[in-house]
């Protein structure tokens, strides 16, 4: 197997498609038969604001964003019905597994879709206007019903914050793991190598963790700048624990 033939991308199936009941047309219209790709990994998650923020973290700041994370945290689909806020997140692999998945979901938003690329998945969502405070109307937000990673550096950025290597089949994986020899605990949004009351343990000896998680934490415990923020090492480890999640 070459490692081309193993590229990897993350879907998103988002909680306006759960609402609309278009799971099974998406997975269908995603499925080995069209795609030639392979499940590599899935679960169902209840978004954490946490993880809702270093998902799009590229768009903090810009006037669709607050609204961005009500809607990946399923707010938005499921006001009154908090346990069904939920997204499906997968990973597909395969030769050119991140165009492959891109060309059958479509452009952003679901107005350029219809006109671009019908029968595109995204071509089914919708356009909702975005307000300001006073009511006025600012931009819209694109409840576009799935995301897909849009090039092999997200795809690993994202596959990282969603997914443990463990939740991955061991021949499926393609970012290098390592085995942790120490504790680290998150509290206060710190990581620390001390228990303190109300630490969540991240990492035990033994565990296997992303590589550029642990040189993360290594460098968070040593007081030293890293690469990302401790949100992005700890989010797959809160993902459907019982947080708070406002
Ligand atoms: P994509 O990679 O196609 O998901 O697109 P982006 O990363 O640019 O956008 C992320 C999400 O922001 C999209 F799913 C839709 C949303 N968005 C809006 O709601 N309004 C905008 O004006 C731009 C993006």
């Amino acid at each position: 197997m070459k490692k081309e033939d193993l590229e990897l991308t993350l879907v998103l199936i988002k909680p306006d498609a759960l609402k609309n009941s278009l799971t099974g047309y998406i997975l269908s219209q995603l499925s080995e038969f069209h795609t030639g790709l392979h499940f590599a990994a899935t679960k169902i998650v209840s978004v954490n604001r946490i993880l809702a923020e270093e998902h799009y973290a590229e768009h903090v700041g810009k006037f669709f964003y607050p609204s961005l994370l009500d809607y990946i945290t399923g707010r938005l689909h499921y006001p009154d019905e908090p346990w069904k806020r939920r997204v499906i997140a997968i990973l597909y692999q395969g030769p050119n597994a991140i165009k492959k998945i891109r060309d059958i979901v479509g452009p952003t938003n679901p107005h350029n879709a219809r006109d671009q690329k019908p029968g595109s998945i995204r071509s089914l969502g919708s356009v909702i206007p975005v307000k300001d405070a006073s009511g006025k109307e600012i931009g819209d937000r694109s409840d576009n019903l799935i995301h897909a990673s849009a090039n092999p550096e997200d795809a690993e950025r994202e596959i990282k914050l969603w997914f443990k290597p463990t939740d991955i089949p061991p021949l499926m994986r393609i970012y290098d793991a390592e085995v942790n020899e120490e504790y680290y605990y998150f509290k206060d949004n710190a990581i620390s190598t001390m228990y303190e009351q109300g630490s969540l343990c991240v990492f035990a000896p033994g565990d296997l963790v992303w590589k550029t998680d642990l040189a993360a934490v290594r460098l968070m415990v040593a007081g030293k700048e890293a690469p990302c923020s401790v949100n992005a090492v700890v989010a797959k480890y809160l993902i459907n624990k019982d947080i708070n999640n406002e």
